[in-house]
């Protein structure tokens, strides 16, 4: 049986290459040999609420309940790009929504998962973005708006993040070593798997009298990325991702 993780896609209508290798993946899933996909944050480029049903929603939409309804159970951890993903999101798709941080029993080794960014503590303004962004109220005010108000909106704070993004340094974007020893010892654990830096590696840390192990996944970028785990191996699968002209 094989379980396998993703993260990072970015999925958008303008990249039909990355959506196409996602559906790819989907179809591909054979619930007989399959007992999970887990997705760790921002399978889209950006989640704008899940009433924004545009054909290219709905196809992504329906592919994910396709794959849920033949057997094979899908997790979703929400990212920095797709935080508003919500319940209904859940139903229609049939996709099981996780928290920040769940810890999973792989093949008999409890195993943290987590999008990553609560991991990044020196990138202190990112931080602040992401607590103001999650408050509930706040959610539930923004997704009471109407949609062409909220597109507007998303928009304009985009183009300040980018702004922003650009005058960082790129150590502060990735994660800090005490984040990482604190959430092993918070949750108790050895093992963890997260996305969002995008620097795919596999890391080992040191922890009180034992070595954790930290596994980075890879953007969908050039390449798509698949962690696959069994319960004798790991193993990265990747391919080119074509863009059709
Ligand atoms: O994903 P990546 O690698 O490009 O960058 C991330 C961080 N950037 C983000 C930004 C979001 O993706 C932008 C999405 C727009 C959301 C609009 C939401 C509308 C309101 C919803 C209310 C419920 O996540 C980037 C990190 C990087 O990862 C590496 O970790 O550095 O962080 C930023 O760029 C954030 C900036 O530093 C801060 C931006 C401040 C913008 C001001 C907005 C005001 C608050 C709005 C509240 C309504
Ligand atoms: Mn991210």
């Amino acid at each position: 049986m094989k379980t396998y993780f993703i993260s990072d896609l970015h999925l958008c209508e303008t990249r039909r290459g990355i959506t196409t290798s996602f559906l790819e993946l989907l179809a591909n899933l054979d619930p007989k040999e399959t007992d999970a996909l887990y997705i760790l944050g921002d399978l889209f480029e950006f989640w704008v609420g899940d009433d924004y049903n545009t054909p290219f929603n709905l196809q992504i939409k329906n592919a994910l309940k396709d794959a849920v309804d033949r057997g094979t159970d899908i997790y979703l951890v929400k990212g920095n790009r797709d935080f508003l993903v919500g319940k209904r999101f859940a139903k229609q798709t049939g996709v099981t929504l996780l928290g920040d941080e769940t810890v999973i029993d792989l093949y008999g080794v409890p195993t943290l998962i987590l999008h990553g960014d609560t991991l990044c503590t020196d990138d202190v303004k990112y931080q602040e973005f992401r607590q103001k962004v999650n408050q509930p109220w706040l959610q539930w005010v923004f997704n009471h708006l109407p949609l062409s108000l909220r597109l507007k909106i998303v928009s304009k704070v985009k183009g300040q993040a980018r702004n922003d993004k650009q005058d960082k340094q790129l150590d502060i974007m990735d994660v800090n070593q005490h984040a990482v020893v604190d959430a092993f010892n918070r949750q108790q654990v050895t093992h963890m798997i997260h996305g969002h830096t995008h620097r795919p590696d596999l890391h080992t840390v040191e922890l009180t009298n034992q070595i954790g192990e930290r596994r980075v996944l890879g953007d969908w970028h050039s390449h798509n990325f698949v962690l696959r785990v069994t319960a004798s191996d790991h193993s990265v699968i990747k391919e080119p991702i074509v863009e059709p002209k």
